[in-house]
């Protein structure tokens, strides 16, 4: 069994979870320790007396641990991906680089360790100064998603470690995996014990501990708006500082004068690589009449023509979906689209050489945006296409959503694509690019029921990983 990293000792657990690939589920990755309430109370203990030191280790030390971690994921990248693949069933390339992504995380934070900075004032009252400075938050709990199972769990744990703070994680029970091998890499860096701890197992167990748990001070997670909620209201009851990132519903327009293949190309890679499976997926293309049925024409053959099955195949595009109750949620949803009066192409489950969770990426035609199917969250390789009269009635229907994450438009018009810049009510806009697929160093987050609290990623991140202080100094 691989077990919890707890105040640097690797402890067993009572239980273990059993990680199956959703590509084939004869094909067991591993047993993986199902922690307890009491492991979340060790390690929070073990984080709290670990941080005074390691808030006052230098800059150069914490800099020089996360990259040596960047380093050790770059140069494993081939045989995490593989790991990766196989528990989450994204695509051998996808997952290849969501390592390097997971890699380059770490070596930009290795580099911002060096460069926390502050304010220094002249105060208003005569020989008085002021100097604002940076503090970590203290311990954190970082509560993670299955569907970048190691990007996720780095974005969130670089920050937390160059700011000086101390770590416990708790992966998605469904793919501990990669973020096990984090952890040993970082233990292998040389990272103090209790510094960092993983803790794996169910939400509902070490989850809702982390949450209620009085020495922890932050919590970032990354998951659905259920969880996102409950969660929200629980670290309030503790006064903990929160930052939630959430679900999508994510539009993309596209325009008359759009050139057609990058659009059908942002589209088709938006809504259904990573199966689907990303906060961030294209999952309403709105679309101007003018180029509508050429659109719908080609989009449909070229999803037809992507490549189905085991991401260990080097030729799959699409893996499976991760598991079966996922499957079922959207299948249902194919279900709903139809009944609703939406012309479904694809959305069927598939067969496949090994037993697992394959599903043809699903168009939903004809679609209007007052339908359940364009208003809930699928998770998975759905996407509805709106139809619209003219760019005013595009930018209202991409904003008319409980959702703020990021928003496409297609488009060869700069002043078509700066209007939309300005009028999306969403925190991440592209332009004849994909809705998904990000950059590591720059803002990552939403508005709306998308997130909650300050963004991650990039400079930013110090806003949720720090505390400012304010000192004033009187010269004597
Ligand atoms: C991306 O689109 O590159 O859970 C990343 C998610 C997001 C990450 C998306 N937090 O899908």
């Amino acid at each position: 069994m691989k077990r919890n990293l707890v105040d640097g000792e690797w402890l067993p657990a009572a239980d273990a979870l059993e990680n199956r690939s959703p590509a084939d589920v004869s094909d067991l990755v591993g047993l993986y320790a199902r922690g307890s309430s009491e492991d979340v109370d060790r390690a929070a203990a073990a984080a709290r007396a670990a941080l005074p030191d390691w808030a006052a280790t230098s800059p150069q030390q914490r800099a020089d641990i996360l990259d040596r971690v960047g380093a050790a994921l770059l140069a494993r990248a081939d045989e995490i991906g593989r790991l990766l693949a196989r528990e989450e069933g994204k695509s051998l390339a996808e997952a290849k680089g969501e390592t390097l992504r997971a890699a380059q995380i770490f070596r930009f934070f290795a580099g911002e360790a060096l460069r926390v900075s502050g304010d220094a004032l002249a105060s208003v009252r005569p020989d008085v100064s002021v100097d604002v400075s940076r503090e970590p938050v203290g311990v954190v709990g970082l509560i993670t998603p299955w569907n970048f199972p190691i990007a996720i769990p780095a974005w969130k744990t670089a920050p937390a470690l160059a700011y000086g703070n101390t770590v416990i994680l708790k992966p998605a029970e469904q793919t501990p995996a990669s973020a096990h091998v984090l952890a040993e890499i970082l233990a292998d860096a040389g990272i103090p014990k209790g510094v960092f701890n993983l803790v794996m197992g169910q939400g509902s167990v070490v989850g809702e501990a982390i949450v209620g748990h009085p020495s922890i001070d932050a919590i970032s997670f990354t998951g659905s708006v259920p969880v996102g909620r409950r969660l929200a209201v629980e670290a309030a009851r503790g006064l903990k500082k929160v930052q939630l990132e959430m679900g999508g519903k994510n539009p993309m327009v596209v325009l008359n004068d759009a050139d057609l293949e990058i659009a059908v190309q942002a589209c088709l890679s938006g809504a259904f690589f990573s199966t689907g499976q990303r906060c961030t997926a294209s999952s309403r293309l709105i679309v101007e009449a003018g180029i509508h049925d050429a659109f719908v024409d080609r989009i449909s053959e070229c999803a037809d023509a992507l490549c189905i099955g085991n991401p260990l195949d080097p030729t799959t595009q699409i893996g499976p979906v991760v598991s079966r109750p996922q499957l079922d949620s959207n299948l249902r949803y194919v279900d709903v689209a139809r009944d609703e009066g939406a012309e479904v192409v694809g959305g069927e489950e598939l067969g496949g050489a090994t037993e697992g969770f394959y599903q043809r990426p699903a168009l939903f035609l004809n679609a209007r945006n007052d339908m359940r199917s364009s208003r809930e969250e699928i998770f998975g390789p759905c996407a509805s296409v709106i139809k619209v009269g003219d760019f005013d009635e595009a930018v209202a229907v991409a904003n008319d959503t409980e959702f703020g994450l990021s928003s496409g438009i297609c488009t060869s018009n700069l002043k078509f694509a700066r209007a939309f810049r300005q009028s999306s009510e969403a925190g991440m806009v592209m332009v004849n690019l994909p809705t998904a697929g990000v950059d590591y160093h720059v803002p990552f987050g939403g508005r709306k029921g998308s997130s909650y609290g300050q963004r991650e990623q990039g400079r930013y991140a110090a806003e949720f990983y720090t505390s400012v202080k304010t000192a004033y100094e009187f010269a004597g």
